[in-house]
């Protein structure tokens, strides 16, 4: 039994604070805690609604030259500030209006792309453009040079997800900008795809990167893989069916830092509850339907976006099939031994 007076400790941690001291007994319980207990919260983003005629506002206040990258950031409602939709995960809205250009740079944040609307504007990836298509998966993996284009009429907006709250946990980032706003075509579009997405590589080939050599992932092909698991078996009662994007050479996930998926859900399926420790974003393809997330019911249409912080327990039900594309920082918990799940 000891009675120090709460004074006298207050007037111990204050002598000590001069000297870079504080008491490990007055956080412990805050810094190792029995489970997740993530300060974000459980967001969702109503596209044709709100966010649409926002990005398009923003297109009349800024050029996206201007920018560098005009994106309306997703900000977790729990993280303020802290340009995260989850601790580990940045995610935004990215528009770029016809004849528009974001300048070519690199940088040590790894970056995936998801189209959400436009047809036909490209981003250039080390050279190799891939123009754009809803549903559309593209990767720019650490210090790979990109830039984005849009010679259509109409917007491109896609959605961006990046690790830069975890490069930033490091203190790792680097950034420049290159000497051209746009890359000079070095291989036609398609050419990484014909390479290495055939369930084939190229004989003699070595990686250079931990990330995949391909960098475009057509929704087409995506959206066929699920339809014939569909047809051929019965869904997962959590996930209903669903693939994650590999790189090919190593079956990995596409980049080191994020891993991303595609999943079916049935007309009138009900997941199972479900919980795991990567908190997720997701983006409707296509369908409507509802996630419930703890005490929170989101109501989503195709366009949406709403993220599922970590260790917070779901379902989601699907009105008709329904198509969502996720990701998360799972490659980087598993490859620490940290990732857990807990279905049911
Ligand atoms: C970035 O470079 C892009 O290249 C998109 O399109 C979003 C968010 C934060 C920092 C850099 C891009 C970004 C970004």
């Amino acid at each position: 039994m000891n009675d120090t007076p709460a004074a006298d400790r207050q007037a111990f941690y204050d002598a000590i604070a001069p000297h870079n001291l504080a008491p490990l007994w007055e956080n412990l319980h805050h810094l190792v805690t029995r489970a997740p207990n993530s300060p974000a919260l459980p967001a969702h983003w109503d596209y044709d609604g709100v966010v649409r005629p926002r990005l398009m506002e923003s297109g009349g206040l800024i050029t996206a030259r201007e920018a560098e990258r005009r994106v309306l950031i997703l900000e977790n409602p729990g993280l303020r500030g802290q340009a995260a939709v989850t601790r580990s995960l940045f995610a935004g809205l990215q528009m770029i209006l016809p004849g528009e250009v974001a300048p070519a740079h690199r940088h040590t944040q790894s970056a995936l792309r998801f189209i959400i609307e436009g047809h036909g504007a490209y981003t250039a990836v080390e050279g190799e453009r891939a123009l754009m298509e809803p549903g559309d998966f593209i990767i720019t993996p650490s210090w790979t040079w990109h830039d984005h284009g849009n010679e259509t009429d109409t917007a491109m907006v896609w959605l961006d997800g990046l690790d830069i709250p975890i490069v930033r946990l490091f203190d790792a980032s680097f950034a420049e900008p290159a000497n051209a706003e746009s890359q000079s075509v070095a291989r036609p579009e398609g050419d990484s795809l014909a390479r290495f997405g055939a369930n084939m590589l190229p004989v003699d080939w070595r990686p250079e990167r931990p990330s995949s050599p391909v960098f475009a992932y057509p929704y087409g092909r995506s959206r066929e893989a699920l339809a014939a698991m569909a047809r051929n078996g019965a869904p997962d009662p959590c996930h209903g069916h669903k693939l994650r994007y590999v790189n090919p050479a190593t079956g990995a996930s596409p980049m080191p830092t994020i891993g991303a998926f595609l999943q079916l859900l049935p007309g009138g399926f009900a997941t199972a509850p479900y919980r795991a420790t990567d908190g997720t974003v997701f983006a409707v393809v296509e369908g409507t339907g509802e996630t419930i997330v703890g005490e929170t019911t989101f109501r989503w249409k195709p366009r949406d976006i709403f993220v599922v912080p970590a260790w917070h327990r779901h379902t989601h039900r699907a009105a008709g099939d329904a198509v969502l594309f996720s990701f998360s920082d799972r490659p980087v918990q598993q490859a620490l031994g940290l990732w857990r799940e807990d279905r049911g």
